[in-house]
């Protein structure tokens, strides 16, 4: 029966891990997947999320099925949290929402919904874009198109190509990815007046902006963050916005995360609502429990949100000074490229503008894991590897 078979590569993200894992150099540095890691190189439980686990033992009182969208209460605080506190999609009952299995279900579903619902809609996407984007959407039969986006001479977005791109290629029912803030894989978002731009682009052309939003809280704030998404989510008729906590709940393994539709009028949300239930039902049931119930305690005790909020700021200002700190340490080694653009990147991720050979060589020689593409996932670096580095750094690149 599966003779035929032949074995595909796994998720090259994912086997770096492994090949960290196994690496015995004791100078090992990895930088690979995005994980949030503190300075000893450890992904701690959240103190907010550990004393959120410790209520819900106490308090939890069934693991009867929740149903398909997950728990009534938890839709109410995704809206807050992306849309903010004053949001006129939320009074007028614009948007539904749904826990989902992480952003990636969250992503699966909308797949799935577009697939099944909006015929011959292509999926619009940044090159370069966060890998599962592709694999998630064509998977679910639909069409994905890259769109000029990140410049390598310049570290920056390439906006005037990419809207050209969009203006000659887009047409109306077409949806259109963008990412939140903290752009994976490259570091390099799209400013406000970008999103301004984009809001008329899509309200002109008629097209479904899906918005990916998986590092809230990683870049400049858990408002700033979402300063562009709000923007546009007030201004346009129908969005869809696939939310993640993993990373700032630190609840990667635990899968939560949110799928929200924002439609033209309420009736047409509950309507759409009901169809993407339709989705879940016949991809995994029903979401797990446990990390939607821990985001709920929190964000529902006053004492522990801001607890919680403080613990983000910790995490988004170590990764920011990180930031800093290895501009000056390049610089200070003496390497011949100007390496000033890692500060203004934001979130997780730096694309270096290191080759794949120089990649290669800092893995073989150095023990230091960098994706091919050159994206390091800057939360892996620490006081204690640092000079290291940034050493080796200037040594593979001369
Ligand atoms: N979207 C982007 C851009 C990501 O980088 C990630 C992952 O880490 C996700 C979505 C999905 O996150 P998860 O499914 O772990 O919540
Ligand atoms: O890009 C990253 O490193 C994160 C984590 O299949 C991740 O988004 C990577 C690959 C994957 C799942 C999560």
């Amino acid at each position: 029966m599966f003779k035929h078979l032949k074995a595909v590569p796994g998720d090259p993200l994912l086997a770096l891990i492994v090949a960290h894992q196994q690496d015995p150099n004791p100078k090992k540095v990895d930088l690979g997947v995005g994980v949030y890691k503190d300075d000893q190189g450890r992904t701690p439980i959240l103190t907010s999320v550990k004393k959120a686990e410790a209520i819900m033992v106490t308090n939890e009182e069934t693991k009867a099925y929740q149903g398909v969208y997950g728990a009534a209460d938890f839709a109410p605080l995704t809206q807050t949290l992306l849309l903010g506190g004053d949001s006129d999609v939320v009074k007028q009952g614009r948007i539904q929402s749904s826990q989902t299995p992480g952003g990636t279900g969250a992503l699966k579903v909308a797949a799935d919904f577009i697939s099944a619902n909006l015929k011959g809609a292509r999926l619009f996407v940044s090159d370069p874009t966060w890998g599962n984007h592709t694999s998630i959407f064509g998977s679910a039969g639909v069409e994905v198109v890259e769109y000029p986006y990140y410049d390598a001479a310049t570290n920056d977005v390439r906006f005037d190509e990419m809207m050209a791109f969009l203006d000659a290629e887009m047409k109306e029912g077409d949806v259109l990815l963008l990412h939140a803030c903290c752009h994976n894989p490259t570091g390099v978002d799209l400013q406000l007046e970008h999103w301004h731009a984009l809001t008329d682009f899509v309200n002109q052309r008629n097209v479904l902006p899906l918005i990916d939003a998986a590092y809230q809280g990683f870049g400049d704030g858990l408002d700033a963050d979402m300063a562009g998404l709000r923007h546009m989510a007030e201004r346009v008729p129908n969005m869809l916005i696939a939310n993640s906590f993993s990373k700032n709940f630190g609840i990667y393994r635990d899968r939560c995360g949110g799928l929200s539709i924002i439609a033209e009028s309420a009736e047409e949300a509950r309507n759409a609502f009901s169809i993407v239930g339709q989705a879940i039902r016949a991809n995994y049931s029903m979401p797990p429990a446990h990390g939607a119930t821990v985001v709920y305690t929190i964000m529902n005790d006053p004492e522990l949100r801001r607890l919680w909020e403080s613990e983000v700021t910790e995490m988004r200002n170590r990764i920011n000074g990180l930031r800093s700190k290895m501009v000056q340490k390049l610089a200070a080694s003496g390497v011949s490229k100007d390496f000033s653009f890692i500060e203004k990147q934001r979130g997780m991720f730096s694309y270096s503008g290191l080759t794949f050979e120089q990649v290669r060589t800092l893995r073989s020689e150095y023990a230091i894991y960098i994706a091919d593409t050159g994206r390091m996932s800057i939360a892996g670096v620490s006081d204690s590897n640092i000079d290291y580095l940034c050493e080796s750094i200037a040594k593979v690149v001369g």
